[in-house]
Order: structure tokens, then C-alpha cells, then sequence
């Protein structure tokens, strides 16, 4: 089978908002971003995912759309879009901008059409049901707390909205609404773009005749029942006839509660739909058995391998993996799985990085992970900004489930807003990112941990990274080898082979801050290092605090 450009690229994400602010107004913006374009294309990654850039009231920072063929206001123009692609492209810079189109904003004017009357011809653009027993439709609860239902009183009817009260669901089985959506991304591809990451897009086709779920701690069921629906492969094939197989492009349906059989399905290597997925199963592997995802972190190594070499193991030859730690959306993972004290803290980034880079799939980097940045030490509710880790933090406290100082707790350790502070450019005031009030407080560890530092220094987390990158661009057996996951019990190693042709790859990560001892089979013994986060040698079959060690067999 042929290589596509994709399956050999590194993909830097952007946050628009918290990138680089180009006015001093405090919010990061695309000339911001045009004007850091060297530094990504000198760390190596040649595709850039932007989050959404349109206009957008901002109820969830741009993932609530009010018009998807223009810029938010606050980002600049679209004459400032068409410089920082060209520029991007002129650099061998891809660009690939996220598709938000499991819901619009209700500012957009499809909604604001059809809320206003029963007849109107937009009304079926999204999801209205009559009301149950004097409440909701169905007990279904949006990702963000509470009902995943609005009243709404103009026409006495409800509306579906899986994520806040402002991103009423769109109906994909209208197909009036599937001929916008089609007809605005073939928009945006003839500017030139070279791809799409695609929210939430395993929950456009929602069960049929929407019955109640199992309830969960909140007491409402989880949006995730709508993952994978009835007619999802059926959208995106059209969507696929109908647009992508037009073009050459990059794409990666963010793919909530998809299971590995249906990631065979959605990132087939026959081209029929995407590209590949995020898939979430790895993401869970720290969370708390009852509250799930918002409660402090549970770390279970032996899980995370078990669901990582799964993916590697079963998509090899069939589908197409996507590789991540951070983005937006998650903690840091030097604070995640990693260590924030300062001898340890490069170490395990490093080592973080070596673990997922070394497998097979298209690695995302989200800004500033290339730093080993960390989460920010919240001290209130107050300061957050998040509506997701906010709203659950409602709904647990409200049942008293969770107290005020643990929320707090909870948010350092699990708040997207983790992932949203400013960009540590520099050490000097609010870290390079604004010459005005940050719309997020800059991390206080920026004074040593920025990106001016590392890029100067060569033994810095950056320059790991760029060797990793550059790593995967040379060796195929990185790119296509196949994967082996060796002691798969160890609670503190993730250990596991790639192989290629007689050309093989033996990956050894300690997780831990004690020393580990690992016994290196016998045919690596006297290989080569391919790339290690130590800069001596330590004896052979002893793993010191966070050590990586990657050998490699001709
Ligand atoms: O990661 C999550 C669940 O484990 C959630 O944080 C996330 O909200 C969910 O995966 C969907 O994310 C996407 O759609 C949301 C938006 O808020 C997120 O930023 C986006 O990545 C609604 O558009
Ligand atoms: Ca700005």
C-alpha cells in the first residue's frame, strides 16, 4: 500500500486563543500565530490543527459557531486568514482546521430561524421533541452537567444541545442539513486548506426514537450513548463521496466513545471515510472508578498499556492510529503521568514523548507540550474559566458529592483550562504571550520554563522533540513497524518492540522516580541507541528515574 503524506506527518495543534496575542487585548490571534510559524516549523512538525477560528459568542471558546464562513472578531479577519495560510504554506507548513458540526451556536442564524417558529423552514435543521411528563424529552445529560435539554417557551418545545445550552445539536438526517455542512467545508477547501479534525463527529446520528439511558452519579445518562449511531458510517461515507475524496487530505474525526471495532470502520486504510481518529480509551485510564473523569487521577500503568498496545496491535495493516497525550481539552501529562519537580520534570517529559512517538500512527503535539509545560495551581473556583469541568463540578457538589476545597483540587488536576493558559514564550512578563491582561493567568513556572530558554539550549525538551520528529521522518520502521508490547504486567516499565523488515526498535520507559531493573533481551544487547533522555549511559538492564532508552537492531 502506498504511504500517505499523513501517516509520516507530526501535527503541532494550536489553541488560537492562548498562542500568541498580537494587539494587547489579551487574546491570542491569528496574526499572533503567523508570526510564530518559524518556531513550528523549526521544531519539525510540517501540519498545524487549528481550533476553531470562526465567529462565535464564545460560550465554549469557539466550539459554538454563529457563522462558519467567517473569523471570530477577536481573532482578526478573514485577510488575516489568507496570510497566515500562505505564509504556512510558503513554510511547508499543512493547515487543518477543525469542523465543528455536531452543533452550531444558537447565535447562529440557522437557529435563531428555527427557534422562532414551528413551521419556519429551518426548524428541522435542528433536534425539537415535545416534552415528557412535564420535563425533558428523555433523561440524557450534556457533557457540560445538568439536561441535555432546553425548554424553549416561543414554541413550547424542547431542543437537544449534548454540550451547553448555547450548542443546540444539528439534525444530520435532514439532508438540507448535511448540503450546507457538505457545501461550507468544499468552502474552505478550494481556499486551500489541507484537512480537518472533525469534534465530536461520532455523535451526529443520535439512536433512533432517542430513549432514556442508564443513568449516571449526576443522575442523568451520558451523552456517549449517542456515539457511533445508526447512521454515522452512512454521513461520513457521504461525506466522503461527496467532499474529502476531492481533495489529498488530512482527516481525524474526534471520535468520543468509539471502540476499536469501530475505529476499523472510521479510519479505514481503504479511504472510505477518514483519515483516523482520537480515539478517548486511553484518556480513561486514570479516572476515578464513580466520578469519572472529574476526581482526582488514578494512575493504573498496566491499563494504559493494555488499551495502547490494543490500538497498535489491532489497527496495524487495517486503520490508521492517531497518537496524543495533551490537547485542549486534557491536563498536562508532565502532571499527568509525568513529574513536576524540577529534577525530574525534563526527564519525564522526555520520556513521555519517546513512549508515544515511538509507536505507529500520526503523533499530534499539543502548544507547549514540546516544553513539558504543566498544569497551572489553582487556588478557586473562581478562577476558572472551563464550562465543562465547571458544570460538573455544579453537578457533584450540588449532590454532595464533592466539596468546595476538592473541587479545587479536582480542577488542578483536571480542568481543560490546564491545557488553556497562555503559551510560555519567554521569562519576562506574562511569558511573551501579551503586552496586556492575559485572558488566562501565565503559569508562574514560566520564568524557567519557556520556549526562548529551550530553543537555545540544546539539551532542552524541544530539541528532544525535534530529534523525535526528525526520527520519524528518516526511519520507516518507526512510521509502519509492527508493534509487541513486552512485560505487560510491570506496574512501573512500559516496554515494547517495533519491527520492520530485519530492522527492529526496542522502546524502554520507566513511569517511576525509583530505579527499575528490566533484563534487555539478548539481541539488543551491544544495538545501537537510537535516541535516550540521559546523557550517559547507565549500566545495561538498570533504569534510572524517568529514564527512556530507545536501542535499535540491524
Ligand atoms: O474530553 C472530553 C471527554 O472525555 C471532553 O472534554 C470533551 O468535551 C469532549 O471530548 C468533546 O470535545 C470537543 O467538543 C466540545 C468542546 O468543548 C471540546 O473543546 C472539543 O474538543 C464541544 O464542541
Ligand atoms: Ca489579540
Amino acid at each position: 500500500m502506498e504511504e500517505k503524506w499523513w501517516q509520516r506527518s507530526v501535527v503541532y495543534q494550536i489553541y488560537p486563543r492562548s498562542f500568541q496575542d498580537s494587539n494587547g487585548d489579551g487574546i491570542g490571534d491569528l496574526p499572533g500565530i503567523t508570526s510564530r510559524l518559524e518556531y513550528i516549523r523549526e521544531l519539525g512538525a510540517d501540519t498545524i490543527w487549528l481550533s476553531p477560528i470562526y465567529k462565535s459568542p464564545n460560550d465554549d471558546n469557539g466550539y459554538d459557531i454563529s457563522d462558519y464562513r467567517d473569523i471570530m472578531t477577536e481573532f482578526g479577519t478573514m485577510a488575516d486568514f489568507d496570510a497566515l495560510l500562505e505564509k504556512a504554506h510558503s513554510l511547508g507548513l499543512r493547515i487543518v482546521l477543525d469542523l465543528v458540526v455536531n452543533h452550531s451556536s444558537d447565535e447562529h442564524r440557522w437557529f435563531v430561524e428555527s427557534r422562532s417558529s414551528k413551521d419556519n423552514p429551518y426548524r428541522d435543521y435542528y433536534i425539537w421533541r415535545e416534552g415528557k411528563n412535564g420535563g425533558a424529552p428523555n433523561n440524557w445529560g450534556s457533557c457540560f452537567g445538568g439536561s441535555a435539554w432546553v425548554y424553549d417557551e416561543k414554541t413550547d418545545m424542547y431542543y437537544l444541545h449534548l454540550f451547553s445550552r448555547k450548542q443546540p445539536d444539528l439534525n444530520w438526517e435532514n439532508p438540507t442539513v448535511r448540503d450546507e455542512v457538505f457545501d461550507m467545508m468544499d468552502w474552505w477547501l478550494q481556499k486551500g486548506i489541507d484537512g480537518f479534525r472533525m469534534d465530536v463527529i461520532s455523535l451526529i446520528s443520535k439512536p433512533a426514537g432517542l430513549p432514556d439511558g442508564e443513568p449516571g452519579p449526576n443522575g442523568y445518562a451520558s451523552f456517549q450513548l449517542c456515539a457511533n449511531g445508526p447512521r454515522e458510517h452512512e454521513y461520513l461515507r457521504e461525506m466522503n463521496r461527496r467532499v474529502l475524496s476531492k481533495y489529498d487530505l488530512l482527516t481525524v474525526g474526534e471520535c468520543a466513545g468509539v471502540t476499536l471495532e469501530e475505529a476499523k470502520t472510521y479510519a479505514n486504510l481503504d479511504g472510505s471515510e477518514l483519515s483516523m481518529v482520537f480515539q478517548f480509551e486511553h484518556m480513561g485510564a486514570d479516572f476515578h472508578p464513580v466520578l469519572g473523569r472529574y476526581a482526582e487521577q488514578h494512575k493504573n500503568l498496566p491499563l494504559l498499556k493494555e488499551i495502547l498496545s490494543r490500538w497498535q496491535r489491532e489497527l496495524d495493516g487495517v486503520a490508521w492510529n492517531s497518537l496524543y497525550w495533551d490537547n485542549h481539552d486534557q491536563p498536562r501529562i508532565v502532571s499527568r503521568y509525568g513529574s513536576e519537580k524540577e529534577a525530574y520534570r525534563e526527564l519525564s517529559a522526555k520520556m513521555l514523548a519517546t513512549c508515544l512517538h515511538m509507536m505507529q500512527g500520526t503523533p499530534y503535539i499539543y502548544q507547549g507540550e514540546e516544553l513539558g509545560m504543566t498544569n497551572y495551581p489553582w487556588t478557586s473556583i473562581g478562577q476558572i474559566n472551563d464550562i465543562e469541568s465547571l458544570g460538573n463540578y455544579r453537578d457533584f457538589h450540588a449532590k454532595g458529592l464533592m466539596t468546595e476545597a476538592e473541587g479545587v483540587e479536582m480542577m488542578r488536576h483536571r480542568s481543560r483550562d490546564n491545557a488553556r493558559t497562555p503559551m510560555q514564550w519567554d521569562a519576562g512578563e506574562n511569558a511573551g504571550f501579551t503586552t496586556g491582561k492575559p485572558w488566562l493567568p501565565v503559569n508562574p513556572n514560566h520564568t524557567f520554563l519557556n520556549a526562548a530558554e529551550q530553543v537555545k539550549r540544546p539539551d532542552s525538551v524541544f530539541h528532544y522533540y525535534q530529534k523525535l520528529i526528525a526520527l520519524r521522518k528518516e526511519l520507516d520502521v518507526i512510521v509502519h513497524g509492527h508493534y509487541a508490547l513486552l512485560a505487560p504486567d510491570h506496574p512501573d516499565l512500559f516496554v515494547y518492540t517495533r519491527t520492520l523488515g530485519d530492522e527492529s526498535l526496542l522502546v524502554l520507559c520507566n513511569f517511576s522516580e525509583t530505579e527499575q531493573r528490566f533484563e534487555i533481551p539478548a539481541e539488543y544487547r551491544g544495538a545501537e541507541i537510537l535516541i535516550a533522555n540521559y546523557p550517559e549511559c547507565g549500566p545495561l538492564g538498570v533504569l534510572r528515574p524517568w529514564e527512556a532508552v530507545v536501542y535499535r537492531r540491524r
